[in-house]
């Protein structure tokens, strides 16, 4: 292939409510692009491995207590702390895979009471904006039917629904390329319709300066 220098790669984020298979796809979909020829890799979000990332696993496995506005923050610190290795990424022609972004710290954030959409968004103003959101959408029943809930917080019914609300209300922001992918399907036919459309983002990608959200 001829040098690709001066391309940047695709930011593709993976959103969805817990157990619709994002982290599975999200790995499939890097193994698929680079066999198609493309340089893809994998993040994710919180990653747990920083310093403010081990703050944020200690909260999920409820080893500790944060408050509520705190906690949120930090997830927003953990991604900002990435940034400078993202867009260093996204310049030198990497297209990057992310497992969850600044829309789950949103609807996760926004489902508990008292916080309004408006301030859950603030601290993640100006990250890199996605070229493409694929949102995993499964039911909560079919979900429900991938087994039992796992012992983080949040992995509980009802807050998952209220969740799924959120979720709903985010994709209605239309300044956003988000796409909604049956997660009901086989595990093969999922990453089939995510290829398709990451190879699309890709193409676009190549031609557009990144935003900002
Ligand atoms: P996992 O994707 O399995 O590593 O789980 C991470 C959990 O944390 C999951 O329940 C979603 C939640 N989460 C992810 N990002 C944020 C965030 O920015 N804020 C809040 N409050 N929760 C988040
Ligand atoms: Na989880
Ligand atoms: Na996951």
């Amino acid at each position: 292939m001829r040098s690709m220098a001066g391309l940047r790669g695709a930011l593709i984020v993976l959103e969805g409510a817990d157990r619709a298979g994002k982290s599975t796809q999200a790995r499939l979909l890097v193994d698929t692009l680079r066999e198609r020829g493309h340089r893809a890799e994998g993040l994710r979000f919180p990653e747990r491995t920083t310093e403010i990332g081990k703050l944020i696993g200690s909260y999920l496995e409820k080893k500790n207590n944060i408050e509520d506005h705190t906690v949120h923050l930090l997830f927003s610190a953990n991604r900002w702390e990435q940034v400078p290795m993202i867009k260093e990424k996204l310049a030198s022609g990497v297209t990057l895979v992310v497992d969850r972004y600044a829309f789950s710290g949103v609807a996760f954030t926004s489902s508990k009471e008292n916080f309004s959409l408006k301030w859950c968004k603030q601290p993640d103003v100006g990250l890199p904006k996605p070229d493409l959101i694929l949102f995993l959408n499964l039911s909560l029943e079919a979900a429900a039917a991938r087994g039992g809930f796992g012992n983080e917080r949040y992995e509980t019914n009802d807050f998952q629904v209220q969740v799924h609300k959120r979720y709903r209300e985010l994709m209605e922001d239309k300044s956003l390329n988000w796409k909604l992918v049956d997660a009901s399907q086989s595990v093969d036919d999922v990453l089939k319709v995510i290829t398709e459309l990451s190879e699309g983002a890709i193409e676009e990608a190549k031609t557009r300066t990144i935003g900002k959200l």
